[in-house]
């Protein structure tokens, strides 16, 4: 394949949605290694923008012939497969900006030919790799000459006209009416049915499906352990009463068009006062009730990148934590790299610390003591790390890998360098281990203690538990299927050799799924942590499945399979999500 040079000077991001539900696989650059790795896979997909009717902008003199209908086909690839680099609004975020004044200047025949070929850079090659048609190449190259439609801003009026207060908090259970045994519970996403599941950590029966908003994205617990909140890519949240009879949705809210995260107050004192969402589009997050998820308080993310200090349009909020050293709030705003501790002590005179950190926050947890946080700069491949007792930015680490995407991370105390945390990569297969020991190790604190070596490229989740010896890391987003099918497990006690070996689980062997090519993600512990649950996850219409591993025995320990598991990837054990343990 031959790239034409014009096509190597714009410099387009990798925007390949990662939908292996609707068969559409990571799109691959032929010119790029880096594209036909997992960190090509994965970036935002703004798949409920796409579904917005949106008003072609006023037109300028020499704006090429586009209709209603091909303008809303556009908007809605734009959305899905580019605005995740680009940015909603073509500011540019990880890849370049595609505003009108640099595309006019490079024209029609340019675009159609990045688009079609893609670039070392990053940018996929969507057309002759078969993923855009000719005549959708040729419409997408027109529709980047246009000025872009701005999708609605989503403020407190806009809000309230979906806030349904299901039960109110006079109506629900004074005492626990059934006898499921919360703490070892699952929340389970299934992502493509709009639904989670609610299943009993030791029974494994499924207690109830709930219907949820647009491909959850993530479960969270209030402090005192009763409700549990979910979020939907569309940004619907769902607050869940697990003291009913049968756990049911008791109040629910939309915040925006495009979300990813929710979190509840936990400082003592506080438990179960507020929840906190933050959301992609439009660029914000908001303090709700904690019981009625009545939203008091939007906030605006939109601001100047710490380092650069320009404005940036759209800076998505990502992973959103609760101090236990403080009433705050942490909330990771990707673009402009800045870690905002949000005081909710009093939210009328709302006190905001902005730490800068990095671009392209992304995901994160705390370290064993909960006192540190530490946050991926996936892009920049580091790691932010806050104290949160004293409110400062205490480390930024290269982690020496590709991407790191730690999830909530992996807490162990290594044989060598005492307490760590770890974080695995999606570009690479390597483990970085940070010691996170300031008083203990000092001179380790804060910095890769060692690397360790897994499977391949494409990891997304690493998890271990205080009572178990053992760390897995996945590979799902790897190209090669015996490894997105197969988890490794490093054995604790061992790491204090040079490269430490790992031993493999045949997760997707041990399921026994006969069609498709399901990808093993995301290890959760049970309460006690003597078992490890994984996610099946095949497309949306053929078998998926969770399989148990006991974690002593690293055998297999259970198969849960049920017609209603449908694409199930995220799972939420209630005592360990709550307490941060992991
Ligand atoms: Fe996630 C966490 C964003 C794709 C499963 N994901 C997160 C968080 C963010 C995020 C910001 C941290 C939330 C927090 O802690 O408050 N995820 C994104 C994306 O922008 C991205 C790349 C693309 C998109 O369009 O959404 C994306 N994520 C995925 C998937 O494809 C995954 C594998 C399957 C799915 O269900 O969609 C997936 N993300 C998860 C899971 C977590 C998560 C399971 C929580 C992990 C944990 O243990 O805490």
């Amino acid at each position: 394949m031959t790239t034409p040079a014009s096509a190597r000077v714009l410099g387009l991001a990798a925007a390949a949605a990662f939908s292996i539900a609707a068969g559409i696989g990571p799109a691959q650059s032929q010119d790029d290694p880096h594209a036909s790795g997992g960190s090509a896979a994965y970036v935002p997909s703004m798949t409920t923008l796409g579904q917005l009717e949106l008003e072609i902008p006023g037109r300028k003199p020499d704006d090429p012939v586009i209709t209603p209908e091909e303008f809303a086909t556009a908007s809605k690839v734009y959305f899905e497969r580019c605005a995740g680099c680009h940015g909603v609004l073509r500011k540019g975020a990880t890849g370049k900006p595609l505003t009108t004044d640099i595309t006019r200047d490079v024209g029609y025949e340019y675009l159609r030919d990045f688009i079609t070929y893609g670039s070392p850079a990053g940018m996929p090659n969507w057309g002759t790799s078969g993923e855009l048609t000719e005549a959708e190449v040729d419409l997408m190259a027109r529709y980047l000459l246009i000025e872009p439609p701005a999708p609605p801003e989503f403020g407190m009026a806009e809000m309230l006209e979906t806030w349904e207060l299901i039960v109110p908090v006079a109506d629900r259970p004074t005492e626990k009416m059934n006898d499921i045994d919360i703490d070892n519970l699952f929340s389970v996403t299934l992502r493509d049915s709009g639904q989670v599941a609610l299943i009993d950590g030791a029974t494994y029966e499924i207690h109830a499906i709930i219907e949820t908003g647009y491909a959850v994205h993530i479960s969270r617990i209030s402090a005192s352990g009763r409700y549990l909140f979910v979020i939907g890519r569309d940004a619907l949240i769902n607050m869940i009463d697990l003291w009913m009879e049968t756990p049911a949705t008791v109040a629910k809210l939309k915040v925006g068009a495009e979300a990813r995260s929710i979190e509840t107050s936990k400082m003592h004192g506080w438990e179960d006062k507020y929840a906190v969402a933050g959301s992609y589009w439009p660029p914000q997050y908001v303090i709700m009730d904690g019981a009625t998820l009545e939203p008091l308080k939007i906030v605006s993310t939109r601001g100047m990148v710490y380092d650069t200090q320009e404005f940036h349009p759209e800076p998505r909020v990502a992973a959103i934590v609760a101090s236990h050293y403080r009433p705050e709030f942490i909330i990771n705003v990707k673009e402009t790299g800045k870690i905002l501790l949000v005081d909710y002590s009093d939210i009328r005179n709302l006190r905001v610390t902005e730490i800068e950190a990095e671009r392209f926050l992304h995901d994160g947890g705390f370290d064993s003591t909960k006192r540190y946080f530490l946050v991926a700069a996936n892009a920049r491949g580091k790691v932010a790390v806050v104290d949160t007792e004293i409110g400062e930015l205490v480390g930024l680490i290269e982690t020496g890998g590709g991407t790191p995407h730690p999830g909530r991370g992996a807490n162990f105390v290594h044989p060598v360098h005492g307490p760590v945390w770890a974080t695995s990569h999606l570009g690479d297969e390597t483990v970085a281990v940070i010691g996170t020991d300031p008083d203990g190790h000092p001179d380790e604190a804060w910095t890769v203690v060692q690397q360790l070596y897994a499977l391949g490229g494409g990891s997304l989740f690493i998890k271990t538990h205080p009572t178990s010896n053992h760390l897995y890391v996945d590979a799902p987003l790897n190209t090669d299927p015996e490894i997105t099918g197969s988890i490794a497990v490093f054995t604790i006690s061992e790491l204090g050799v040079e490269e430490p070996e790992y031993q493999v689980l045949p997760i997707v062997e041990w399921a026994d799924i006969a069609d498709g090519q399901p990808r093993v993600v995301q290890g959760e512990f049970n309460m006690a942590g003597d078992e490890i649950w994984f996610s099946v996850w095949n497309a949306k219409d053929l078998e998926s499945a969770i399989v148990v591993v006991d974690d002593r025995t690293l055998e297999l320990k259970a198969v849960i399979k049920d017609p209603r598991l449908v694409t199930p990837t995220g799972k939420f054990n209630v005592f360990n999500t709550r307490n941060d343990v992991y």
